[in-house]
């Protein structure tokens, strides 16, 4: 049996209360968890509501506000570990499930797929859905990107949606995450990262389920909405970028290779049906962002793009004077994410709109220059993109062990 929480904010608690339902009308679901931020107006709805969703289903439903857990900013991190917490406390339960409360979507067999691959013996299921090409650029350009460039032997790069708060995980695995001092005091944004990172690390084998019909949520318009959750995933990368777990870093035998670098048991199921409106949806406003990059500069900004190469430098400033974004392809980006991963401070305001500024060229030249192909061939891309940066990656940690082993041998002689 297991408990189903949805972590929610400010939601339609119409959206959310049908959920709940739905997760409370499931017949393998013992207790179905709701956790808010504060007692405002959807916390309020909820507790009102909740009683009749209780009697007409007779399934445990409990309502609870998120603790301060984490150091970070108060958010959809502190509570997921609040859930993590009453899971470990308050429960005996075999299994937990996360779900979005904003989704409209949502369906019981999204819980029975999970479980089942629970029941084959997978501690940790992670739903992935069709997604537009347009969509998910944080995913792409920072987590998948920061995955490859930093840990291209792990598994961590192939995990098709890895910011997804759709997921089930066996208490075995709660129980090694809720030590973590690195997944309890991530508190914001960077929270989904973080339990992806650290199941990957601990070699938990992992299937990734997937939902055809789609995850039909609440949907942001300018990418300034998503500048919080940018700079908090971003920051969450950098935070694990010196930890060592790939192999090849720390053994550098090439017979391990599949032992000890991450490269756990992942299946993914095969993506099937891809539904129509997915071919045909663009993610964000264009134009509005184009106005983004040439808005809110100061010279502080300009001062930090000189630890940038000059193509980078240059083709962003020249914002000031009209749009400018495709001088930010693959090629630069990559050498763009390296500089960020040395010198990026996610606490200071000018290192915020610059990396923001950043990542919206390489989105609007992403946009412009492959997802005006269409759809297959915008994804094909994507996907060689992450090939390509695991490539380089590994190809660079490989020439460093035989250059360290050179060295060695030299001395040794
Ligand atoms: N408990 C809690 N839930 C949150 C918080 N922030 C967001 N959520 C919920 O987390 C889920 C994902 O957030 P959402 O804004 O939809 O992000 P997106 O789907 O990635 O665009 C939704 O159910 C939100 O209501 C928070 O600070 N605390
Ligand atoms: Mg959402």
């Amino acid at each position: 049996m297991c408990l189903v929480v949805f972590p929610f904010k400010k939601e339609n608690p119409q959206v959310v209360l049908n959920n709940v339902k739905i997760a409370a009308e499931h017949p393998r679901v013992e207790e179905v968890l709701c956790v808010g931020v504060e007692k405002e107006e959807t916390y309020r709805s909820l507790e009102q509501n909740i009683p009749t969703v209780k009697m007409e289903t007779n399934t445990e439903i409990n309502l609870i506000l998120q603790e301060r857990l984490g150091n970070k900013r108060p958010g959809k991190g502190d509570g997921m570990n609040t859930a993590l917490k009453y899971f470990l406390e308050e429960t005996d339960l075999e299994r937990i499930l996360f779900f979005d409360s904003d989704i409209t979507t949502f369906a019981p067999h999204w819980i029975t797929k999970a479980l089942e691959g629970a029941d084959i013996g997978y501690p940790v299921v992670r739903h992935y859905f069709p997604r537009a090409s347009t969509d998910a650029m944080i995913t792409w350009m920072i987590t998948k990107t920061g995955f490859a460039l930093l840990w291209p032997t792990s598994e961590l790069p192939w995990i098709e949606q890895p910011l997804g708060g759709e997921l089930l995980m066996h208490r075995s695995v709660v129980e090694k995450l809720f030590k973590e001092e690195d997944v309890i005091s991530r508190s914001d944004w960077g929270i989904d990262t973080m339990y992806t990172f650290y199941s990957v690390m601990y070699g938990f084998p992992m299937l990734e389920i997937y939902i055809s019909e789609g995850k039909l949520h609440k949907l942001y318009g300018k990418l300034t909405d998503l500048k919080t959750m940018l700079v908090e995933c971003f920051d969450t990368i950098q935070s694990l970028k010196d930890k060592t777990f790939s192999l090849m870093s720390k053994n550098s035998s090439m017979e391990n290779l599949s032992v000890c670098n991450g490269g756990i048991v992942h299946r993914a199921e095969h993506p099937h049906e891809v539904p129509a409106d997915v071919f045909e949806k663009i993610g964000f406003d264009i134009e509005g962002s184009m106005t983004l990059l040439m808005e809110n500069w100061t010279s502080k900004m300009e001062e930090l793009l000189d630890l940038f190469p000059r193509r980078v430098r240059d083709g962003l400033l020249a914002n000031k004077k009209g749009p400018s974004f495709s001088f930010m392809d693959e090629h630069t980006w990559r050498e763009t994410y390296f500089v960020l991963l040395e010198h990026f401070d996610a606490t200071d305001e000018d290192w915020q709109e610059l990396i923001f500024k950043l990542w919206t060229s390489r989105v609007l030249c992403y946009t412009t220059t492959i997802a005006l192909r269409g759809y297959y061939f915008a994804m094909r891309y994507l996907y060689s993109m992450i090939d390509r940066y695991m490539n380089y990656s590994a190809r660079q940690i490989i020439k460093k062990i035989k250059r360290a082993k050179k060295d060695e041998n030299n001395s040794s002689t």
